[in-house]
């Protein structure tokens, strides 16, 4: 058959994008070669609905192997009872742990989304909102964490069935010990959402929450560096409960290809050199926010001990919003996204932040010194964002630092 040209053309467009481009959406990576390998492998040519020896069409006991190895491997990187593989995304695995652990209608406290949580955690457009009550909690007006005295009254005056950890814009640790405390409490289970730090957690530099949280869900493609996907992990008593939301609860299919690739990414995982990327991606985080503060930006939270920083960009300027500076810093070849910050005056499609992160820069080789010089570049771009000129000169310093420090292409 001929090669479709146009699609490969468009791929390569975008292969030279995140070459010649910094990549700092803090939810992305670079896949290795041996992750896309296995995503791209004869694996996406079997149909397995089911699990590894109950399935319910013939020929899966090859898949069942592939399988096998990625729920083994998972559960010996997190220490983890049981795994579930088959999530197509980090949405699916909550919502499949909601199935799994309650009944529509049920209260259940999770981080506001304005606040750093996700969608997933109760917002009323999800489907999480729209089925379940969720009550949220938010951080502190003093030092912007998460206000744990808050959850607590919460608890106490809702009794929610569940409590939702984890977000997709909070610069700081969550210890998972205090909120299972607050969860036993009022008697509550307790759903971490690792989808972020999970690669922080398997390299050993955030704290594990499987075994202190009953069910802890993440995506594999963000600090964990694996295909696009998420997982489910969980006490035994769960498994079966965990693994029918799943199928035939949510999903139909499992996307087998995806799952072996996850394999690949739990067995890298495993690796020492895992341990130093993790440490340099939270390295990187605190040299970036540190240089960004010299420019005169301010930090939410006053910095950050994980892979990305939030940016309250007001200090900086008071009229340059989140979707000014991201479409500025897009045209000087800077890839990050606007967000809204704690008690943001504008609304989400137009913030006062910017949600930057390490993971995929890291992985490209880059250290304390490269965060530095991306932090100049940001402040160049961002004091006369509509400066032509100025943009296409930091566009010519990205492709420079960028072409030092390549991807695994
Ligand atoms: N889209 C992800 C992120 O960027 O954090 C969350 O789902």
């Amino acid at each position: 058959m001929a090669r479709d040209d146009e699609l490969f053309a468009i791929i390569a467009r975008e292969q030279e994008r995140q070459r010649t481009s910094l990549q700092l959406i803090a939810s992305e990576n670079f896949a290795s070669r041996q992750v896309r390998e296995a995503t791209g492998s004869v694996l996406t040519n079997k149909y397995s609905e089911g699990y590894p020896g109950k399935r319910y069409y013939g020929g899966n006991q090859i898949i069942d192997d592939a399988e096998d190895l990625a729920r083994r491997r998972c559960c010996e990187l997190f220490g983890a009872e049981h795994a579930n593989v088959q999530p197509h995304a980090g949405a699916n695995a909550n919502m499949a742990a909601y199935l799994a652990l309650l009944e529509p209608g049920d209260t259940v406290l999770g981080m506001r989304l304005d606040q750093g949580g996700h969608l997933t955690h109760g917002s009323p457009v999800n489907m999480s909102g729209r089925f379940y009550n969720f009550v949220a909690y938010g951080v502190t007006a003093s030092d912007e964490r998460i206000d744990l005295e808050q959850m607590a009254a919460l608890a106490q005056e809702h009794r929610p069935k569940l409590i939702v950890a984890g977000a997709t814009a909070y610069p700081r640790l969550i210890d998972p010990e205090p909120i299972r405390r607050i969860a036993d409490e009022v008697g509550a289970l307790f759903l971490f959402d690792a989808a972020h730090v999970a690669g922080l957690i398997a390299g050993g530099v955030h704290p594990n929450p499987v075994g202190v949280a009953d069910v802890v869900t993440f995506t594999t493609h963000k600090t964990l560096r694996g295909p696009r996907g998420g997982c489910i992990v969980c006490r035994k008593e769960l498994a079966t409960a965990i693994d029918k939301a799943v199928f035939p609860g949510l999903q139909g299919g499992p996307l087998e290809h995806v799952i072996a690739a996850k394999a690949v990414a739990f067995w890298e995982a495993r690796q020492p050199s895992f341990k130093e990327y993790s440490a340099q991606v939270v390295a990187n985080a605190s040299a970036l926010a540190e240089a960004l503060t010299g420019e005169g930006f301010r930090m939410v939270s006053g910095g950050t001990d994980n892979h990305l920083i939030l940016v309250d960009l007001q200090p900086f300027d008071a009229d340059l919003t989140g979707k000014k500076a991201q479409e500025a810093l897009d045209l000087a070849g800077i890839t990050c996204n606007k967000n809204t910050i704690p008690n943001d005056p504008r609304s989400p499609f137009v913030t006062s932040g910017l949600r930057l992160g390490t993971p995929a820069m890291t992985t490209a080789g880059m250290a304390e010194a490269e965060m530095a010089e991306i932090a100049t570049l940001v402040g160049r771009v961002l004091r006369d964002p509509d400066n032509t000129a100025e943009r296409a000169a930091v566009r010519d310093q990205v492709a420079t630092l960028c072409s030092k420090f390549s991807p695994d292409f």
